[in-house]
């Protein structure tokens, strides 16, 4: 079926003008879905990837209970442009959540959030305090969400115990035989696997508790409006329990880095120290109310531990070859892999004055 005949299937206004590919995310396919009326909204068509996503309906259910919880929230707090402050879904012309081809995919629609703009790198510091802003906000949004917890879309997603045993098994089993000209890289990320495991293991012990976080914290992943106001986060898939300095942490992976997350040039990438300043700055505005002393502890070593981790899934992801994330080239996730391993020796070498700049905001 084209996604044209896809549109069709779901609960839309207006009638389809054109669609087109539309984002840059490296899980889902998108589509901007435009109605020829002047007063019909347009769409967000998307092909939810269920070789990673596995159980679609509970994913969809999740997020239907946490877009209208914050959509309810909204409301009381009269609230204005609530169609921007949250993400829509639009239901099938059954009233189901998705819609499911004869080709297996999976198919869901969200209203299309006019004039707001989403960047993959960050040019100010003005942009980080509202990246700060806009998870801190989502935390406090989501933090009473009522009912049974949210069902666990990727088990373990950000489970650093995990994620190191399944990478020293795919270095043992060593699929596609690249393990020979990355072992370097690869003693380099297995020599700190203990010093990661250690949010894990708080949590564990009692001493974080585990709350409902984004983790997929990318900067690319927050709309802004044409002031660079904060509108709302989107990409809702990974919403799941987990611990707060999994979305500072990964904010700061992503968006204060002087270089791109596959920058093929080692030289440009590194922590930009103004940018991670104003992450943490925006996110304590929002959340340091909320947050317990140690959980604010965290937050430093959240960015090193999602840089590790992130390093570790591009490099599993290249041993295994490519079956994860979308590449541009046979080398694309090694690539990634370096720029995320330069990227913590930056964060290492560094790490003082991180720590230093939290004990400032808190
Ligand atoms: P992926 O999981 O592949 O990253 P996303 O849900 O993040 O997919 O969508 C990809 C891109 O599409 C986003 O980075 C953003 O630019 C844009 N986008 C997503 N949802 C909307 C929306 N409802 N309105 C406007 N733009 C959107
Ligand atoms: C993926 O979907 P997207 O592009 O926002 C990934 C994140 C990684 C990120 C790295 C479900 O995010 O965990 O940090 O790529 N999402 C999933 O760019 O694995
Ligand atoms: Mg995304």
């Amino acid at each position: 079926m084209t996604p044209e005949q896809i549109s069709n299937q779901f609960s839309i206004d207006g009638t389809v003008a054109t669609i087109k590919p539309f984002g840059n995310g490296l899980i889902n396919t998108t589509y901007k879905v435009r109605t020829s009326e002047n007063d019909s909204p347009n769409y967000l068509l998307q092909i939810v990837n269920h070789h990673i996503f596995k159980n679609v309906p509970e994913l969809t259910r999740n997020i239907e209970r946490v877009t209208s919880h914050i959509r309810e929230k909204l409301e009381a707090q009269g609230a204005h442009d609530i169609d921007r402050r949250v993400l829509t879904p639009v239901k099938t012309n059954n009233g189901e959540g998705f819609y499911k081809d004869d080709g297996g995919n999976y198919w869901r629609m969200f209203l299309f959030i006019e004039g707001a703009h989403s960047y993959d790198q960050l040019t100010n510091i003005k942009q980080a305090e509202a990246g700060g802003r806009a998870f801190g906000q989502f935390q406090k949004l989501v933090s009473d969400l009522p009912g049974e917890p949210l069902y666990p879309v990727i088990p373990g997603f950000h489970d650093t115990e995990m994620r190191i045993k399944n990478f020293n098994e795919r270095v043992n089993e060593n699929p596609v035989g690249r393990l020979e000209e990355v072992q370097q890289d690869v003693n380099f990320l297995l020599e700190r696997s203990d010093e990661y495991k250690k949010i894990i293991q708080m949590g564990r012990e009692g001493k974080i508790p585990q709350r409902i976080v984004h983790q997929d914290t990318k900067f690319n992943n927050v709309l802004l409006d044409e002031n660079d106001e904060v509108l709302c986060v989107i990409d809702l898939d990974t919403v799941m329990p987990g611990y707060v300095c999994y979305d500072i942490g990964d904010a700061i992976r992503n968006g204060a880095n002087t270089g791109k997350e596959d920058d093929p040039n080692l030289d440009n990438v590194g922590i930009n120290m103004e940018l991670f300043e104003g992450f943490i700055k925006g996110f304590l505005q929002e959340t340091n109310g909320i947050l317990t002393r140690e959980e604010k502890e965290t937050l430093a070593f959240g960015a090193k531990l999602l840089t590790y981790e992130q390093a570790v899934r591009f490099m599993d992801d290249f041993l295994d070859g490519d079956k994860y994330y979308k590449t541009d080239s046979v080398k694309h996730n090694l690539i990634r892999a370096r720029a995320q391993i330069k990227l913590l020796k930056s964060m290492e070498e560094n790490f003082d004055r991180m720590e230093e700049i939290v004990s400032r905001y808190v």
